[in-house]
């Protein structure tokens, strides 16, 4: 195919691939750059012949390996990982840390190498993230059939494993014929690069066909640009939230992680100044308005902070920007409360738009915030609103206070943990985490000044997001400022390999290392369903804590490891953290039991509803209270 006598270039299918990847660029307000500036992985018998020899091609021109998130034109550096969910992982952290202008791409073998990647596809697409998957396949041609590691389903000859990426991804394609990869590899990067359609992309590549040389159009392999748009708001949306909000007598604003994508964090706080309207967060939003703006009242929801859920409970319009309302935001539908509650959400995916039967805009962000704020001019919240805003946020603050300074003894509490940090990080640092008691303490807690510094991963709570989210963080930030996951044991033990990719690599990642014998997560929700923390704690069989050292598993992986015990201790180790130039982690045991802050408001998770148990009859009494305030929007 392609004009008569247009140039052709023979190269093999994963060759064709690599060259490709190694041309696309994005480009917003201006600003040009790699969409795919580099490749992690792990090889075996499916993709070491087809990606992987393209791969050395494509990275071995000078011998220089060093990373960059812009190399050369032509290039794309081989990064090796020790889990292929760890690759997925770093690279959905990557994107995050890219505002979803740059992602990476995974090659692993067939089966368990590819089925690997399936939680970290569906980590990415949960949180709105570009990642580009490329699991090799069983051969097209059936020749050799059963391959090792090939499922076979009887039914149908063409099922393999990677049919199992199809609900996790947002585009998904076999690449049967070399042919094919033309149209597929055009359509796999308009979905990464669309804001509202982003998440996983899975390009599955049967390893002959990778393999297999083709006459490619030399067009193909063109510098191309993927412009990344800004819609802008439709007037008549955009004249029906001015509408609402000129209308509403306590109107909230919800800032979530599009707030962060679309770079809308001035637009944001320009608009809360200029009207005064409060402004609560998401995971993914914290930062976009800083924590000290006089309209920034804390997270929202089930882990949220008492101002921002008090002013949720009485809010009659609720200002959505790049949320998707997850069950902790909405304290599962029952944090807004006001009988006529109404919303207005702003959303460049039409989907998380009409959430809540709201007035919705399917637009960018940035550009509605700067139109709503122009079009409200001279509008601004009754001024006792406003200093009920300013009282919940001092009072909060007070509460912050108390919970980063405890003195809790014998060992202390998490919070004391997160106060060091916070007060010895800076703008320039990013802490990250995903699961575990942790998330909702720094929801709640965490003082950021802007969107960079947060990276919590709350949608999909990943345990073994953090470690490799290090990765894709420190690659995404170059050399700029500390990059520090906090890492639970249970998570830990899970999933601790890619400390082998970061030592290796070298890449100055700080560890936070916080051991409690158990889940104090999970512990603490199973008491309160009536589950007496069953099966919460690592015990030995006979009873007793297992004798593990993490500090000392840690420091095998070649990691500088400072054990810290005590909180003085802690806070003087990390500033000799932030001064060594490999990677280090710090280890500190707290108290499984708390104490945490203090909750405001609801997460549904059911309880039993017959039991023999006196626990769980009276948590199904309590359960059933609050489930009495549970509502539909509409
Ligand atoms: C992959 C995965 N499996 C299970 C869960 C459910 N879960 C959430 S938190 C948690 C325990 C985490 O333990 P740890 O890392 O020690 O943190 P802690 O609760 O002690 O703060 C579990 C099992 C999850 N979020 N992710
Ligand atoms: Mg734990």
């Amino acid at each position: 195919m392609g004009r008569p006598g247009a140039a052709t270039v023979r190269l093999t299918v994963a060759q064709a691939l690599v060259r490709f990847l190694a041309a696309q660029h994005t480009e917003r307000d201006g600003v040009e750059r790699r969409l795919i500036p580099g490749v992690f992985g792990i090889f075996g018998h499916g993709n070491v012949a087809g990606i992987g020899q393209a791969l050395l091609q494509a990275a071995a021109t000078d011998g220089d390996q060093a990373w960059s998130a812009d190399p050369p034109e032509g290039r794309l550096p081989y990064l090796m990982v020790r889990n292929e969910q760890g690759g997925v992982h770093a690279a959905a952290a990557f994107a995050r840390a890219s505002n979803r202008l740059q992602t990476m791409a995974v090659t692993t073998s067939i089966g368990p190498g590819a089925t690997n990647m399936v939680t970290g596809a569906a980590l990415a697409t949960t949180n709105r993230l570009p990642v580009l998957l490329l699991p090799a396949d069983i051969f097209a041609t059936r020749a050799p059939d059963p391959v090792l590691q090939q499922l076979e389903d009887p039914r149908s000859l063409d099922i393999s494993v990677n049919d199992a990426f199809k609900p996790v991804s947002r585009f998904w394609d076999r690449i049967n014929r070399p042919e094919q990869l033309i149209p597929s590899a055009l359509a796999a990067m308009r979905v990464l690069t669309d804001p509202a359609e982003t998440g996983a992309v899975t390009l599955c590549l049967p390893q002959d066909v990778q393999a297999e040389a083709f006459d490619w159009p030399a067009a193909f392999f063109d510098h191309r640009v993927w412009r990344v748009a800004r819609p802008v708001p439709e007037p008549a949306a955009l004249d029906r939230a001015v509408a609402a909000i000129r209308a509403a007598q306590r109107p909230l604003v919800v800032a979530g992680g599009g707030v962060v994508y679309s770079e809308a964090a001035g637009a944001l706080r320009d608009f809360a100044t200029a009207t005064g309207i409060p402004v609560a967060d998401t995971h993914a939003g914290k930062g976009a308005i800083n924590w000290d703006h006089p309209s920034a009242v804390g997270g929202l929801g089930a882990t949220g902070t008492a101002a921002a859920n008090s002013l949720a409970r009485q809010a009659d319009l609720v200002i959505g920007v790049g949320t998707r309302y997850s069950d902790f935001t909405t304290a599962s539908h029952t944090v807004f409360a006001d009988p006529g509650v109404r919303f207005v959400n702003v959303n460049v995916a039409a989907f998380d738009a009409a959430k809540l039967g709201a007035t919705s805009i399917v637009a960018d962000a940035r550009t509605t915030l700067q139109a709503l704020t122009a079009a409200l001019d001279g509008h601004r919240i009754d001024p006792a609103y406003g200093r009920e805003i300013a009282r919940l946020a001092k009072d909060w603050q007070q509460v912050v206070d108390e919970c980063y300074h405890r003195d809790h003894r014998p060992l202390p509490a998490q919070t004391e943990v997160f106060g060091a940090l916070n007060e010895a990080m800076g703008p320039d640092d990013v802490v990250i985490n995903a699961a575990g008691s942790m998330p909702g303490d720094l929801q709640c807690l965490w003082r950021a000044s802007n969107p960079g510094e947060y990276h919590v991963e709350y949608a999909y709570s990943c345990m073994g997001y953090e470690i490799p989210a290090a990765i894709g963080a420190r690659l995404a930030r170059g050399e700029r400022g500390q990059v520090v996951a906090i890492v639970g044991d249970g998570t830990y033990q899970m999933a601790p390999g890619e400390l082998a990719t970061i030592v290796a690599e070298r890449l100055k990642v700080i560890i936070v290392l916080l051991q409690n014998h158990g889940f104090a997560s999970i512990g603490a929700l199973s008491e309160s369903v009536g589950s007496q923390r069953f099966g919460t704690r690592y015990q030995m069989h006979e009873g007793g804590e297992v004798p593990f050292d993490l500090a000392a598993n840690a420091a095998s992986f070649g990691l500088e490891v400072l054990r810290c015990n005590g909180i003085e201790e802690f806070r003087a180790n990390y500033r000799k953290a932030a001064e060594l130039t490999g990677p280090v982690a710090l280890f500190i045991e707290t108290d499984l039991l708390g104490p945490s802050p203090p909750g405001s408001a609801w997460w549904d998770v059911p309880v039993a509803q017959v039991s023999e148990l006196d626990s769980t009859r009276q948590a199904l009494a309590e359960y059933e209270t609050e489930k009495a305030a549970q509502r539909h929007y509409l």
